[in-house]
């Protein structure tokens, strides 16, 4: 059952769409569209997120493993730029590049009777129910429009009003702009149909299905004509040969299917399956929220300086809608863009970027209560354990699997895009999102039947790719900190290192998390005590003597570009939880060195570098400098349509900035649920709902002059619970069903821990 209504939070403008950046965004998690709301010339550009260039072929190159044992000993000897020749020569993948997402094309829907001038021109997108629309007077009518994209129904549905009778004059047609030809359909539908320009690359098609009320409808060439409608419903169905998939018989199932409802009842059932989601979670930050202004002028507004706490929420709740629109069960994860790309050759292809951008589309998900949605990136990282295990063997002799910096749907693993490809910790990385799942949901089956293999398998690559460096320390090598360069004693510049910081980081995250699940499963003893001793062997993290920053490299090197998007060596501190405030407090000091750094010198010019630099300050529990960033975040990398921009549109930083807001209110990696850790002056009154801690913990807070007030947890699973609330207030008092339960009371009472029962809603007191 849905709850009651939220109040609306919706994206609106008083103008069409001129530019796709300026487009509105629906999507069911495998079809996209972006409606431009344009009254004469609409414009509905659409994607099906299969629809990549290539196909299926083996990547992993069988001559690189030869070239290792040299490459490690040039870099041990510091000719890191004879290594990094020699390794781009010999050990890239085979091919060395990736092939594009496409988008599918077009629907044009134009007006036929355009000699009235619009007036009352609006268009939104209501978060609630995921309709984008659009309404304007011309003459004596008043015309309406909605889309939404049905992920049960796996339609995108179209309708076109007029509070007149007659009065829906409009042709209707598809293009593309390569590779696919529009034809008539039967009984007034449309065809897309194409086929990859490559022999082996996917079939694909869309298909509209036009169904008027009144009017009558001809076919002009190869468009469809309504005239003199009520009303007129437009469906379109998409598919492509992706993993042996037939598009034709997958479209006509879609659209048989569809065609045999009302619209109403299909706009019923996607409004039920979106708000099943969307309204887990409610956010009120109080403060302004001038929702009479369309988000256009706001974001503007925002630029000039003021405080708009009800944008800042609204772009909270677009980040958790994006994902849901994205990334549904059963599908493919977002890629760079989400599934929204409306070019035959996006930047970086649209694809699956492993050195950060993929895991930050989905930093969110657990916290903000969509775990669901996390299941493409889980079924995703499962696909790539085959294809990375042929990697390992052929590229490093090594067992278990890996993936390298960038990848692509058809299981690409190998290293790509010259020597900073050479990144074997994709697999590490992506290895943490399969435990993080467990710890959020504690959902044991999930982690013995696929989170734990691949888990495993990732720490065993690495157990095997691991050396003992010149200090007799196990270190990664070949190595980079992605994508940042250093410059040596000696003057020279390089990418290529071994034992970067990330490395030694993202091994101690997945092999502690070995580790434990290997505990809590009763499996692999002896594995684990080899990850143990691993772990124990590695080479440490360092704090430079002179700067007092966290090393970024195993030597202090100089940084030609001290400002570097990527702040890499960070990973401790999020997204992972090596570096903590209270049990690594000099690291932590560290850490936060390392970021002043990078800020002094113009770091977090991209959108999710923003991004991430909220989240370090939130884990750093600085409210000030979080909320701070999260207003640069609005104000300098996001269009007037919400999208982040690198630039350009690049989803990660929505993702990521909706991590950050849910990192500042609760936070759950330091075995504590911690409440309002980084809670910035500007958000003095507030409550949220929905949000999720580790341990199946869902929270509800409310709080007024930053101080706690109505709070309870919501507690799956038995066992124990460790609460933290902000210093100056402290927990008097733990309810259950109204009776007081035990609890035991540290750092004067702002820490408590108590034993809860399964499935109970706990209720907190405070006091000062
Ligand atoms: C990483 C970043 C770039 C960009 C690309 C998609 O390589 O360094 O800034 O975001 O991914």
């Amino acid at each position: 059952m849905s709850k009651p209504a939220a109040p609306s939070l919706s994206l609106w403008y008083r103008q069409q769409a001129e530019a796709w950046i300026e487009a509105l965004p629906v999507g069911n998690g495998r079809q996209g569209a972006m409606v431009f709301g344009r009254t004469d010339d609409e414009r509905i550009q659409l994607n099906e997120n299969t629809l990549w260039e290539g196909h299926p072929q083996e990547n992993a190159n069988p001559e690189a493993a030869k070239y290792v044992a040299e490459v490690r000993r040039l870099l041990f000897a510091g000719k890191n730029e004879e290594a990094a020749a020699l390794a781009a020569a010999h050990m890239m993948g085979v091919p060395s590049k990736l092939t594009p997402y496409q988008s599918l094309g077009d629907l044009t829907i134009t007006r036929l009777d355009c000699d009235h001038s619009v007036t009352d021109y609006r268009r939104d997108l209501d978060l609630d129910t995921g309709i984008a629309a659009s309404r304007f007077r011309a003459g004596e009518n008043t015309y309406t429009r909605e889309v939404f994209a049905s992920y049960p129904d796996q339609v995108i549905a179209i309708r076109l009003g007029c509070d007149n009778p007659a009065q829906i004059h409009v042709r209707l047609s598809l293009q593309r702009e390569q590779d696919a030809r529009c034809e008539r359909g039967d009984k007034n539908s449309l065809l897309l149909r194409g086929q990859m320009a490559d022999p082996r690359g996917l079939h694909f098609q869309a298909l509209l299905s036009a169904i008027p009320v009144g009017g009558t409808t001809e076919y002009e060439g190869d468009t469809l004509v309504v005239r003199e409608a009520d009303s007129l419903v437009i469906l379109i169905a998409a598919g492509t040969s992706y993993r042996g998939n037939d598009p034709t018989e997958q479209c006509r199932q879609h659209i048989a299917r569809a065609c045999s409802k009302t619209f109403d009842a299909l706009r019923q059932v996607h409004i039920a399956d979106h708000q099943r989601l969307y309204r887990r979670v409610e956010l009120d930050l109080g403060g302004n929220s001038p929702d009479h202004l369309p988000t256009d002028e706001r974001l503007v507004s925002l630029q000039a300086g003021d405080q708009d706490n009800g944008l800042t929420a609204l772009f909270f709740q677009y980040g958790r809608y994006l994902l849901i629109a994205s990334s549904r069960s059963g599908g493919l994860p977002a890629n760079l863009q989400g599934l929204w790309n409306d070019s035959m050759n996006p930047p970086w292809n649209s694809d699956y970027h492993l050195n950060i951008n993929l895991q930050m589309n989905y930093w969110h998900a657990e916290s903000t209560n969509l775990s669901e949605c996390h299941r493409p990136l889980l079924d995703y990282i499962q696909s790539l354990v085959d294809p990375g295990s042929r990697t390992a063997r052929l590229h490093y002799n090594c067992c278990g699997w890996v993936v390298h910096h960038i990848s692509d749907i058809w299981g690409f693993t190998a290293p790509a895009d010259g020597v900073l490809g050479i990144w074997p910790m994709g697999s590490g990385w992506l290895a943490q999102h399969c435990w993080e799942h467990f710890l959020f949901t504690r959902d044991s089956a999930y982690l013995q039947e696929s989170g734990y293999p691949v888990m495993r398998e990732a720490a065993r690559f690495y157990l095997d790719f691991l050396v003992s460096g010149p200090n007799g320390k196990l270190v990664t090598s070949p190595s980079h900190s992605p994508e940042n360069r250093f410059k040596t004693d000696d003057g020279v510049e390089s990418m290529f290192t071994y034992g970067a910081t990330m490395d030694l980081e993202i091994i101690h995250n997945l092999f502690t998390a070995c580790i434990e699940a290997g505990k809590l499963l009763h499996v692999d003893p002896e594995l684990c005590a080899r990850l143990k001793e691993a772990i124990d062997n590695l080479a440490p993290l360092q704090v430079a003597p002179k700067s007092g920053r966290l090393q970024e490299w195993i030597e202090d090197y100089d940084e030609p570009e001290p400002g570097h998007r990527h702040i890499s060596h960070l990973f401790a501190l999020h997204p992972g939880n090596q570096i903590t405030v209270r049990a690594a407090p000099e690291l932590a000091a560290a850490a936060q060195k390392s970021l002043e750094y990078r800020l002094a010198h113009g770091g977090g010019h991209t959108g999710w570098s923003r991004a991430w630099i909220i989240n370090f300050w939130a884990r750093l529990e600085n409210g000030r400098e979080a909320s701070k960033h999260l207003q640069y975040l609005l104000s300098e990398s996001t269009a007037s349509n919400l999208f982040d921009l690198h630039p350009p549109f690049q989803i990660d930083g929505n993702f990521g900035g909706t991590a950050g807001i849910a990192e500042m209110l609760l936070q759950s990696h330091a075995r504590e649920v911690s409440l309002l850790p980084a809670l910035p002056a500007e958000w003095g009154n507030g409550s949220v709902s929905g949000l999720r801690a580790r341990g199946g913990v869902t929270v509800r807070m409310k709080w007024r002059a930053g101080k706690l007030t109505d709070t309870s947890l919501q507690i799956a699973k038995a066992g124990a619970c460790r609460v933290r609330v902000p210093a100056g207030q402290r927990i008097t008092s733990v309810f259950l069903n109204k009776r007081l339960i035990p609890m035991q009371e540290t750092e004067g009472g702002s820490v408590v821990e108590f034993a809860p029962e399964a499935n109970r809603t706990y209720y907190l007191m405070f006091g000062d």
